[in-house]
């Protein structure tokens, strides 16, 4: 049951949102249809500040980061023609194919100790190549060379596949990961549940109850696991909502999901983007925030809602804060390392701009491990007049 919370009435100008204004305050559950009622509203300020006023009764200006450090073993993936949303897979023979060596595994680690990585975020293709035997090699290495980094690895789609593959249930795979190192389970892979979607999509992905399925698998193991939306192709706002609820459903069920992280669909080098003839143009700030707050407010039995700022940019992110969000998602390395990361920096933040943009934001930065323990805070050193 949610907390109840109190709201200024004088910021809720539409009409239709009052009910749901009344519901909140009361520390009522919403239903998908009010969650469809909040997609079509215009006053993204008010569902902002009931978003706001709901993540502040849990999380008070505390706003968390960690420090992580992505790594793709594989792009090569049997469902490289049917993802049309994916610009990152190949086909075996393609140009631009990978598949990780050890060897390159742990050199592309090896910068974890200096940059004082906490986890690494494990994910890639489905590669018939890289089975059981892959990634039990690739956790147990890892462990042996950074034994205090958190391993987040594979999403649902990809435990499903090695499942496969090697002929094992989904639960026994879960058990020789974790053996090997397994930490988490990453949110990718759920993108939209809705049959109708997933076919157009993501036909021949694992359907939404075999994502859950496998959630809910690691859930009973307490590998805990993230999850996630992909937003703004060609789901419609019933679909958005449907997905919601059977996250919840889950969590209501498990309480294993960590963390919630709706992710804005990017068209280019696509084939659904060309398709839709939307080429350059991703979501608006405007869905963004939308999909953000009402997550935060559909997801009542959530702590953490992230944004990911490498997808919404650093000032949709930043605006977030005031929108229900917690969390941001995003590689943040340590200002030396910064200066010396040559041309990784583009997709990276120092600690100092992620301290800046929390702190713009009059929020209280603080860096988190995989679990959302507090590891670090910053002193209250006053935010720059300009930020
Ligand atoms: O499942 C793929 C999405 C996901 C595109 O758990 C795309 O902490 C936008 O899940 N445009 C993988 N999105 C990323 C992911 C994730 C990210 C950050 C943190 C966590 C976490 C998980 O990325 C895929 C898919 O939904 N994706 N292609 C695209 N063109
Ligand atoms: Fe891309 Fe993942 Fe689909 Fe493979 S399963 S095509 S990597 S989104």
């Amino acid at each position: 049951m949610p907390a109840p919370v109190q709201l200024d009435h004088h910021l809720i100008s539409d009409p239709s949102l009052r009910p749901l204004a009344e519901k909140v305050e009361r520390g009522e559950r919403l239903t998908q249809a009010d969650g469809v009622t909040l997609f079509n509203s215009g006053d993204l300020l008010a569902i902002g500040h009931m978003a706001d006023a709901v993540n502040r009764v849990k999380n008070g200006d505390r706003v968390t980061f960690a420090a992580n450090q992505h790594i793709n073993p594989t792009n090569v993936c049997i469902l490289r023609k049917t993802c049309v949303f994916c610009s990152y897979a190949r086909l075996p023979k393609e140009e631009g194919a990978y598949r990780y060596t050890m060897e390159q595994i742990w050199e592309e680690a090896a910068t974890a100790n200096s940059t004082l990585t906490r986890e690494f975020h494990i994910v890639g293709g489905l590669d018939m190549k890289a089975g059981l035997a892959y990634y039990i090699e690739m956790f147990r290495g890892l462990k042996e060379r950074h034994p205090q980094v958190h391993i987040k690895a594979l999403t649902a789609v990809e435990i499903a596949h090695i499942a496969r593959i090697e002929k094992l249930t989904v639960r026994d795979t879960l058990v020789a990961l974790r053996e090997a190192g397994l930490d988490t389970l990453p949110g990718g892979g759920a993108e939209v549940f809705s049959p109708g979607v997933r076919a157009t999509i993501a036909d021949k992905k694992l359907s939404g109850e075999e994502y859950i399925d496998v959630h809910r698998t690691a859930h009973a193991l307490s590998i805990r696991s993230n999850c996630t939306m992909l937003y703004g192709h060609v789901e419609t706002f019933e679909d958005r909502m449907a997905h919601l609820a059977m996250l919840r459903d889950l969590q209501d069920e498990t309480g294993g999901f960590l963390a919630y992280i709706p992710l804005a669909y990017h068209p280019d080098n696509n084939e659904l983007g060309e398709t839709l003839h939307r080429v350059g143009t991703a979501t608006t700030g405007f869905d963004d925030l939308k999909n953000l707050a009402i997550g935060r407010l559909f997801l009542d039995n959530f702590d953490h809602i992230k944004s990911h700022w490498i997808m919404v940019t650093p000032f949709v992110s930043q605006m977030s804060l005031h929108f229900g969000v917690n969390d941001l998602e995003g590689t943040v390395v340590r200002e030396k390392i910064y200066h010396e990361a040559g041309a990784h920096t583009a997709q990276a933040m120092t600690l100092d701009q992620i301290l800046r943009l929390i702190r713009g934001a009059r929020k209280v930065p603080a860096e988190r491990d995989s679990f959302y323990q507090i590891v670090r805070t910053f002193d209250e050193s006053p935010t720059p007049a300009a930020a």
